[in-house]
């Protein structure tokens, strides 16, 4: 699909003109704009308003220095950023993403995408992200403290409970937000909500960990259930083995479907019998290792280097790793393969060739920002605990949780529908999510 409507166009030219060499902002971009062609025809005033092009704009970025000491006394130097992307509805939030591939486009791309993801989960939460090229891999525990200390002693000054809350994302868990956490308490002596995903012992909220992965699922068995089907006897095959594959794999088990496979950078394990999560936990949890390790212990099973998991027969695919790691080709492997569904547990898995060929295809297709929106949910939970001096039970957050994930699904098949596109997830989470924050947009003005 391209751009048809002269005034998105000029939008998107813009961008490409404002951006050069940041190729997955773009993408991201240029997909959601696509989405816009009947809303911006049907609403004058949000060209009259300049909405989109505002929209399209990060309200701040910052890039800053982060020297660390490494354990041989070396003076180490990464890069940080933090996007404020759009606080319409609510203060920034968004994750920090550690990871050597972090750049200014990767930032962006999934900044521009929370915005539209908070404002789905119908909790008060503009969009922001951040991260640094720093790698966690293989680095000491107190390499990493020493660097998450550095990290956000540099970005305190542009947080905080009322302006922006990070949390986690890929490289950041439990054990960087503690180190984050303890040093911006130390900085500002006190003791506020101004990180989610936080441990239980301090603030956090029960069920975050489980979040993402949990919320994908419900998501899943929403689309399921639309069909007039379920998970009960399904294969699923999923990407990723860290926090969000891992907690998925736990709930499409626990909602009847066998999970065959999951991955790393490195390489997929298939699994005939189901993956077996203790096995899975105690690799990637517990001793930070690699996904291979699944194949020597668990007999039967088998472990393929180099490629990723969708070559193998399915009928649900839940990729949950990085962006574009599922291609045009790979999605035609799946449609061969016999699958039927797909929900993206990562933020961007789908190339925008893969989308065409399950859109073609008949393939049910959830994408990211309502599919995975149950992690940035539940951290809002948590926000909501912390304002609250509260702590709900696991039972309690995990039902919000689900209300939160049945009424996104709710949300895109009507926006879909309203504007003619029924069934279209893509359609109907890019306006579900635009519309609430172009109505704050022009009841605050021209800001
Ligand atoms: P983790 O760091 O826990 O796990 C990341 C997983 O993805 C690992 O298995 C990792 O393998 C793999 N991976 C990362 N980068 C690549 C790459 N370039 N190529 C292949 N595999 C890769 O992160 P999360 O599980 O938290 O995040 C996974 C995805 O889900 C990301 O897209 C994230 O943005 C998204 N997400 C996360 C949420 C959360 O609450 N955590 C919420 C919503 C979305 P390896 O160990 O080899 O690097
Ligand atoms: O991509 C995402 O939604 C996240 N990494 C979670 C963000 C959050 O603030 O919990």
């Amino acid at each position: 699909m391209a751009l048809t409507n002269p005034y998105l166009k000029g939008v998107y030219d813009t961008v490409l003109r404002r951006n050069p060499n940041e190729p997955e902002f773009q993408q991201a971009v240029l997909e959601v704009l696509e989405s816009f062609e009947p809303v911006v025809a049907a609403r004058p005033e949000l060209e009259k308003n300049g909405i989109i092009e505002r929209i399209v704009e990060p309200e701040r970025m910052v890039m800053f220095r982060v020297p660390w000491v490494d354990d041989q006394g070396k003076v180490q130097v990464n890069r940080g950023f933090r996007v404020q992307f759009n606080s319409a509805i609510g203060p920034y939030k968004g994750g920090l993403r550690f990871h050597p591939s972090v750049n200014a486009s990767v930032i962006k791309f999934l900044g521009f995408e929370q915005c539209f993801k908070n404002s789905l989960t119908s909790l008060p939460m503009g969009g922001g992200k951040g991260g640094s090229d720093f790698d966690p891999k293989g680095k000491s525990d107190a390499e990493v403290m020493r660097f998450c200390q550095s990290f956000i002693t540099e970005l305190s000054r542009h947080i905080g409970q009322f302006t922006d809350v990070p949390a986690g994302d890929i490289g950041v868990g439990g054990r960087e937000i503690g180190f984050m956490y303890g040093q911006y308490k130390r900085l500002r002596n006190e003791f506020t909500g101004v990180l989610t995903g936080k441990g239980l012992s301090y603030g956090g909220s029960l069920a975050r960990t489980e979040a993402t992965g949990y919320g994908l699922c419900y998501y899943m068995k929403e689309m399921l259930a639309h069909k007039g089907t379920s998970f009960e006897g399904k294969t699923v095959v999923l990407s990723g083995s860290g926090n969000v594959a891992i907690y998925a794999c736990q709930k499409a088990t626990e909602l009847g479907g066998k999970v065959v496979t999951m991955s790393d950078s490195n390489g997929f394990i298939y699994d005939p019998n189901g993956i077996n999560l203790d096995v899975v936990k105690d690799i990637k949890e517990v001793k930070r290792g690699r996904i291979k390790e699944y194949a020597e212990r668990v007999p039967g099973s088998s472990y393929t280097e180099g490629q990723r998991p969708w070559s193998v027969k399915c009928d649900i695919a839940l990729p949950c790793a990085t962006q574009n790691e599922l291609t045009g080709e790979d999605a035609k492997l799946l449609i061969a393969g016999g699958c039927k569904f797909v929900a993206e547990g990562a933020n961007m898995p789908s190339t925008p060739e893969a989308v065409a060929a399950f859109l073609e295809n008949d393939v049910f297709f959830g994408p990211a920002k309502a599919a995975n929106a149950g992690g940035v949910a539940t951290s809002g939970l948590e926000m909501s605990q912390n304002s609250l001096r509260l702590s709900w039970t696991f039972e309690e957050v995990d039902q919000r949780l689900q209300g939160i994930m049945v009424n996104i699904f709710k949300t895109c098949i009507e926006a879909a529908d309203k504007y003619g596109h029924k069934d279209n997830l893509v359609m109907g989470a890019n306006i579900g999510g635009f519309e609430k924050i172009a109505d704050a947009m022009l009841a605050q003005g021209v800001v």
